[in-house]
């Protein structure tokens, strides 16, 4: 028997709530169009003049690459073409997108916030990249002009939330609050099947990622968290493994069973991890997977953020691992 779609899943879930107007559906659809189209060019970039930068930098003060530029350009276009939100932000733009229906008065009531093309610094060494979404129901009256408020929400506000993993498959997981469900892209038909029902982390873990290579400048918290994981007792030693891409980073662990660490640094000393459109997106789906995100102090959804592109210490996966690292940075920081 074929596996069930993603377009078949979604409209079996909106079946559950039979007073829905479809708004959401037809939003993670445009969403799963928009996939399909940046996987084409991921999967091609080294064979057309798309690798590379584009030379300007972005709010994050990072060098845009071209692919990044276009995954934003294709998501943003498939939402707005759609007219399926009122409002759009993204880490390649430095202020949110209000979207107006051609008849101006949008009566959406949806935002999306996304993460176009992140770990992109791998695209041109072909190493898996990813995207991240996260919608909310806005906050503002339905038919007025978005604001920056029906961004600002703590993470605990969302609807849905998702990524894309451009690796040796492409998989789009996503949430809406009842659990965590992952898709496998077969290109030659172009169609998501689940692959992935229900995913869940494994009770235990024995996986840290973290870039190591910043170790001087972490918290004596985090440092007291490496060597533990690397102390021979229990059912340590850990294994390191570090992809620079935190989708796929998060990925692994979450089926294998591991802990992702962005703690602050010199260079970031906020943490370098975006909270509205990396963190909060990947801690419900966390949570909903068994698992849990933490800035080492509070749970990353019930921050309340404060700005559009607001930065925070992240560690995310296995709870029991999540819990370990808090009481390091709770006793030594
Ligand atoms: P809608 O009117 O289509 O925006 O749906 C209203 C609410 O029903 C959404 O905010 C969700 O909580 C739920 N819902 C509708 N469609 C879906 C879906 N395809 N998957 C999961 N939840 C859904
Ligand atoms: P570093 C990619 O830029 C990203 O936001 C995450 O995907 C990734 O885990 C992290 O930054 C890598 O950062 O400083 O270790 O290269």
């Amino acid at each position: 028997m074929q596996p069930k779609t993603l377009g078949e899943f979604v409209i079996e879930k909106q079946h559950e709530f039979p007073y829905s107007t479809g708004e959401l559906s037809n939003l993670l659809n445009s969403i799963r169009l928009a996939a399909k189209v940046v996987n084409h060019y991921v999967n091609k970039a080294g064979l057309t003049d798309i690798l590379g930068a584009t030379g300007i930098s972005n709010v994050q003060a990072e060098e845009q690459q071209k692919l990044d530029a276009l995954a934003n350009k294709l998501f943003i276009d498939a939402l707005i073409n759609r007219e399926i939100v009122c409002g759009i932000a993204s880490e390649e733009e430095t202020d949110y997108i209000s979207v107006s229906g051609m008849n101006k008065d949008n009566t959406n009531k949806y935002v999306v916030l996304i993460d176009p093309l992140d770990g992109s610094s791998n695209i041109d060494v072909n190493v898996s990249v990813g995207t991240i979404f996260s919608i909310y129901r806005r906050i503002s009256p339905v038919g007025t002009p978005v604001t920056l408020e029906d961004f600002l929400q703590p993470g605990r506000n969302q609807v849905a939330a998702g990524y894309v993993i451009y690796g040796t498959s492409t998989m789009l997981v996503y949430t809406t609050g009842h659990g965590v469900n992952g898709f496998t892209l077969n290109p030659a038909l172009g169609v998501f099947y689940l692959s992935h029902p229900n995913m869940k982390y494994p009770s235990k873990g024995k996986i840290y990622s973290i870039n190591e290579g910043n170790y001087v400048h972490f918290p004596t918290g985090i440092k007291k968290y490496i060597k533990y994981c690397q102390e021979e007792k229990d059912d340590r030693p850990c294994t390191s493994r570090y992809i620079g891409s935190l989708v796929s980073d998060f990925h692994r662990n979450m089926i294998k069973g591991g802990v992702y660490l962005y703690p602050p640094t010199s260079k970031h000393p906020n943490g370098k991890l975006r909270l509205l459109y990396e963190c909060n997106p990947m801690a419900f789906l966390a949570e909903q997977a068994g698992g849990k995100a933490s800035d080492g102090y509070r749970n990353i959804l019930d921050i309340k953020p404060e700005e559009l592109h607001q930065r925070v210490p992240f560690y995310t996966g296995t709870t029991e691992m999540v819990d370990k690292i808090e009481e390091f940075i709770q006793i030594y920081d």
